[in-house]
């Protein structure tokens, strides 16, 4: 298994940094691009091993894909034209791929079987399957329960009306990309608004797309064409440098171009709202996708309620969230997230099993955590649970440690921020503020 140790307890964070692509959107960049004719060109796409994953299962698709780093390029026959593989379609880690792709494929006219790793194995894909059956999806699994693997014949669909019972933003995208190959009106309904990236590369691919309040709807059967995608850098990972920064001494960091689409900041608003300095500069737009710098430094911190509507906009950094709380004086609460638990790991066990070793008080509930704080950290062997925002979190909490962090099976921050340590490293420097 492999090990990181880190010892950054007289570390603070300063300087200018970029981070890599968004997740999201580097996933979505490549499956439309597949989806369309043409060509496309993807810039600052993440080079995660979860994307990498998109990527193969496209090629073995055949369609052509060359990636230089940073640049993709997706020349497609368009999915009318996609050939049957060979062999299984492997996701590896990633729900955003097995979920979205189970939505394009139940539309498509090939035949094909979706597997993933342990993790992914374990994870739900009823939300998934469900919406596709009433359109009329062919897809079986071979283990009960609707888990991977999955057999997926692609037919000809029916439009539905499809009222979202739990906010995801893979689910809504699964049925949206299922809707695109019918000839009528797909529509899905959200109580709460999860993040909208397909909706928006939908209409730069060529899409007829309406959005009312919280409907959606597709218009399908129109034909996508390539286009260029520039991916901003992907606030999910630059959280864990942003929650450094506001809870080291001395740290005052600007992270540049990321992307700041208002389903996505609520990682901003809990760090203004607990008392960092944050500020939000140079915001522009590009392909329909707000981006700009984020300033932020170490300020005192104060503990607040998170739940509600602002879940979906911050689901993804509740781990690290969680790391900030430990630092802020009183009790902050988190509900309303028991997505957590059906994540790459039970993000509420594992969070609070890994802070517990550091010292910290925190417990869990059924749809959250309770932490009071500040609470000094010492330091100690943390798992990682195979999970990338769990590893970025131990390796974050080094930093407010007393002793080394030790971090078990650390290689899985690859799946979403490959560059991470190099990262963390340009920021640190050694601090003499700290006692
Ligand atoms: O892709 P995967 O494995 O599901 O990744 C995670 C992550 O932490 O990177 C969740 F574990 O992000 C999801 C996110 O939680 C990515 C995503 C997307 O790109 O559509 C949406 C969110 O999931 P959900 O359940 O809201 O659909």
């Amino acid at each position: 298994m492999d090990v990181v140790t880190l010892d950054l307890s007289n570390q603070r964070l300063t300087g200018e940094i970029s981070v890599p692509g968004d997740k999201s959107i580097s996933h979505r960049a490549v499956m439309l691009g597949a989806i369309a004719e043409g060509t496309t060109q993807i810039e600052g796409f993440l080079d995660g091993e979860d994307c990498l994953r998109t990527i193969e299962i496209f090629q073995q698709l055949g369609v052509e894909i060359v990636r230089e780093n940073q640049s993709v390029t997706v020349v497609s026959p368009g999915i009318a034209n996609w050939k049957t593989p060979k062999s299984a379609l492997y996701a590896g880690n990633s729900g955003t791929t097995a979920r979205l792709l189970t939505g394009i494929l139940a539309g498509s006219s090939i035949t094909t079987i979706l597997t993933g790793d342990d993790s992914l194995s374990k994870r739900p894909m009823n939300r998934v399957i469900e919406p596709l059956r009433a359109m009329g999806a062919s897809i079986s699994s071979a283990i009960t329960q609707n888990y991977l693997p999955l057999s997926i014949e692609g037919v000809q669909l029916n439009p539905i009306d499809y009222k979202m019972p739990v906010a995801s933003a893979q689910v809504k995208s699964a049925i949206l990309f299922a809707g695109l190959s019918i000839d009528g009106e797909t529509v899905v309904i959200e109580k709460v608004h999860s993040r909208d990236h397909t909706e928006r590369m939908l209409e730069q691919f060529g899409a007829t797309i309406e959005r009312r309040g919280n409907r959606v709807t597709v218009i399908g059967n129109k034909k996508l064409t390539g286009t260029n995608v520039h991916v901003p850098g992907d606030i999910s990972s630059a959280a864990f440098l942003m929650v450094g920064a506001a809870i080291t001494k001395g740290s005052s960091i600007t992270i540049k171009n990321i992307g700041l689409n208002a389903t996505r900041t609520g990682i901003l608003d809990v760090l203004f709202r607990m008392g960092a300095d944050v500020t939000v500069h140079n915001v522009e737009d590009l392909n329909g996708e707000p981006y700009g710098h984020v300033d932020i430094s170490n300020a005192p911190l104060t503990a607040i309620e998170i739940g509600g509507d602002i879940i979906p906009t911050l689901i993804d950094e509740l781990p690290i969230i969680a790391l900030l709380a430990t630092q802020a004086t009183g009790t902050t609460i988190i509900k309303d997230a028991s997505e957590l638990r059906v994540k790459e790991t039970d993000r509420i066990m594992a969070v609070t099993t890994e802070l517990k070793k550091l010292g910290a008080n925190i417990e869990a509930t059924s749809d959250g955590m309770i932490i009071n704080g500040p609470t000094p950290l010492l330091g100690g062997t943390l798992s990682s649970h195979g999970d990338h925002r769990l590893g970025m979190m131990a390796a974050i909490a080094s930093l407010i440690s007393s002793k080394k962090v030790e971090i078990e099976n650390a290689s899985c921050i690859a799946i979403s921020y490959p560059s991470f340590f190099d990262d963390l490293k340009k920021l640190a420097i050694s601090s003499d503020l700290k006692g």
